[in-house]
């Protein structure tokens, strides 16, 4: 042990590898596969010894994954909150052990700011704004048409979700024509999205002329339960949802999904310079946003080669 000891104490401090303790919300979607693809190559081309826990979108998971890696003594503690709020204890927990938190994706409501370094992540509020402005411009150019929504939210009290929700609801506020008649959480998944498409289609059947949901997993299984019902996604009801996977540009080239909302996963890079920032001491952003688009169903075969997610 001392000789290994003395080993280590050799190494110049800046030799040993970076090492991120990151604790992932789940596996629940396309977009989530694609974001924790990113963060494990990023980690791997800068030769960071990355510690990964999947939560299977729980927060008590979590929790017990952060306790874990302050335990271990990372250098760098990063998650994805599934939820905004219950984090104070655990990350007083990880300031106490004097190891920086950063956020991706998702944001946290804490008391104390400090207790984050960066959030790296999305405007969600603004991804919700763009769904709706669409909807908005579409009802200009189709003024005899209905336009009653039902809306599937993502999982019940994350950033996405209540976001997505204001975003919208911002937009369509004192629209007439506009108006979400059923609103319910499908959880981000497919299983979910199809499912409650299926009670929605059940109790309001004809009447609903829109779909908003919050991400494309739960569209696309939506889209199975609106043709199981004989009715036409994308024109009986429009469908509009946000990550901008590839599932969305297959469905849009098949004319069953109108416009997706892009909310880009590529996070891996931003997180692992971020993290050596950090870990050299140097100062960082609290928050950074990443670049994204909208893209409707006429460019979807244009743009599908580009896509990387
Ligand atoms: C958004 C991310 C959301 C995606 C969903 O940044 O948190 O979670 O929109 C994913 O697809 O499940």
């Amino acid at each position: 042990a001392a000789a290994a000891f003395a080993l280590a104490a050799a190494i110049p401090a800046h030799a040993k590898p970076l090492t991120i303790g990151f604790s992932q919300v789940g596996a629940e979607s396309e977009w989530r596969t694609a974001n924790t693809a990113s963060i494990k190559s990023a980690a791997k081309q800068a030769g960071v010894n990355l510690k990964f826990a999947d939560a299977q979108q729980r927060q008590e998971n979590q929790v017990k994954a952060i306790r874990s890696f302050i335990a271990q003594r990372v250098d760098v503690i990063a998650f994805s909150p599934v939820v905004e709020s219950g984090w104070d204890t655990v990350l007083r927990e990880a300031k106490a052990a004097k190891i920086p938190v950063i956020l991706t994706d998702r944001a946290v409501k804490v008391s104390d700011p400090s207790l984050y370094v960066s959030f790296i992540g999305s405007d969600f509020v603004e991804e919700g704004r763009r769904a709706a402005r669409w909807l908005v411009e579409h009802q200009k150019k189709n003024p005899n048409r209905g336009y009653n929504i039902v809306e599937l939210q993502g999982t019940v009290g994350s950033a996405p979700a209540l976001d997505r929700k204001a975003g919208f609801a911002e937009v369509i506020a004192g629209n007439p024509k506009l108006k979400i008649i059923r609103s319910q959480t499908g959880d981000f998944t497919r299983a979910k999205g199809k499912e409650v498409m299926e009670a929605f289609l059940k109790s309001e059947g004809k009447n609903i002329n829109v779909l908003y949901a919050h991400n494309d997993d739960m569209a696309i299984g939506a889209i199975q339960a609106i043709e199981e019902a004989g009715l036409k996604p994308g024109k009986d009801i429009l469908v509009v949802s946000i990550d901008g996977v590839k599932g969305a540009f297959e469905a849009m080239l098949q004319g069953k999904l109108n416009v997706t909302v892009e909310c880009n996963p590529l996070l891996g890079p931003q997180l692992v310079q971020t993290a050596q920032l950090v870990k050299a001491g140097k100062p960082v952003p609290k928050r950074i946003t990443v670049n994204e688009g909208v893209f409707p169903a006429e460019v979807a075969a244009k743009e599908f080669p580009n896509r990387k997610y």
